[in-house]
């Protein structure tokens, strides 16, 4: 049996293989609302064969989305559209959700409609936060307010209703955005956050408010359920946080209960010269945060050919595999894989309505 296709527990929940589709902003809501697309795109990709289908970066509060068109959980009606998207990928994979704060990288238009700031006089536009008053750059321009003491306590909670909302939703594993610039990446990262109060400064004060949000939010997520977080460990240049850093703050994670680290890029900078892009190449630091941490990983960046993700797997380098690109080019990418990979009854990974008709091709 291929590693990509053996079975991982982690608290209650099982997954019948190591394939996770990996959150994708689809920037198509109403009001936070996920509507009819949400519900082909992910429970198209839960038919598909991953075993886990986690969905997208979805705001905690209003100020906190991407774009206009984010998904939210900060009210009821946006946890009432979730539940049936849930309840239909849970009949094929274990539906989960990440939670976001976008912090000074909110406020901005779809990626195929600029990717850039709305312009601060248009009636879309609002007032970002974040950690300092210090603007992303390039197309994202706009300084966001500083945040006050309430302020990172109201998120926090936020943060904290959101996970509550996706647990009514039926949202069995949980995802904290903690990646990609976002809120809680720019409040870790010294590029982002000068502040000189106890949430900027050392590794102890800028790591604050993110070991506040999982302690604040494991004690209202079940513990039979997976509770995760993206992390970007490096900026992969010199004003970044040493890795040492980031697997310091993980090695604390775990002590507040986290179950799982999915380990991604900073991005908290326009510059990403330094990123060293190449197939699977952020594999080797998942592997070493498994191995320094003693925490399951998950890995994605550059991943596309099904032996390459079984030869992550059973090296120990990671415990999952999140795929994006992968699964919009081929929401079958398990079932390809399968068949690539020698499994026996390949078409297995796929529901009876497909299977049946795919046998023995
Ligand atoms: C978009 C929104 C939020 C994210 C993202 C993207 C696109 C690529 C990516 O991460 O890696 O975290």
């Amino acid at each position: 049996m291929p590693s990509l296709f053996s079975e991982f527990r982690l608290k209650d929940i099982a997954l019948k293989n190591r394939i996770a589709v990996s959150p994708m902003c689809q920037y198509s809501a109403q009001d936070g609302v996920p509507e009819t697309w949400h519900l082909v795109h992910l429970g198209g990709r839960a038919v598909g064969g991953a075993s886990l289908v986690i969905a997208e970066a979805t705001a905690v509060s209003p100020e906190g989305r991407i774009s206009p068109g984010d998904t939210g959980l900060w009210n009821d009606a946006q946890a009432q559209a979730w539940a049936p998207i849930a309840a239909f990928v849970k009949r094929y994979a274990v539906p989960g959700i990440q939670i976001a704060h976008a912090g000074r990288k909110a406020s901005a238009n779809r990626p195929w409609e600029g990717d850039d700031h709305i312009p601060a006089d248009d009636p879309r536009a609002w007032q970002t936060i974040g950690p300092s008053p210090l603007a992303f750059g390039a197309n994202l321009p706009r300084a966001p307010r500083e945040m006050t003491k309430d302020d990172i306590a109201r998120v926090r909670g936020d943060f904290v209703s959101a996970a509550k909302r996706a647990l009514n939703a039926g949202f069995e594993w949980l995802e904290l955005h903690f990646a990609h610039g976002y809120l809680a990446q720019s409040f870790f990262s010294p590029i982002a956050n000068r502040r000189t109060d106890e949430y900027g400064g050392s590794f102890e004060n800028r790591s604050r408010f993110l070991t506040e949000t999982v302690a604040a939010v494991r004690k209202v997520w079940p513990e039979r359920y997976p509770l995760t977080a993206r992390l970007g460990v490096s900026d992969f240049n010199d004003e970044s946080q040493p890795l040492e850093e980031s697997i310091e703050l993980i090695r604390r994670f775990k002590t507040l209960g986290l179950d799982l680290i999915d380990v991604s890029i900073g991005f908290n900078t326009p510059d990403v010269r330094g990123v060293p892009w190449g197939p699977a190449f952020m594999a080797p630091i998942a592997e070493r945060v498994r191995r320094e941490v003693d925490l399951p990983t998950a890995v994605g960046w550059l991943i596309n050919e099904p032996a390459q993700a079984d030869a992550i797997v059973r090296d120990g380098q990671a415990d999952l595999i999140m795929l994006a690109h992968a699964e919009l080019s081929d929401p079958h990418w398990p079932y390809r894989a399968a068949k690539s990979l020698g499994i026996a009854k390949p078409q297995d990974a796929l529901p009876p309505q497909y299977a049946h008709w795919l046998k023995g091709r």
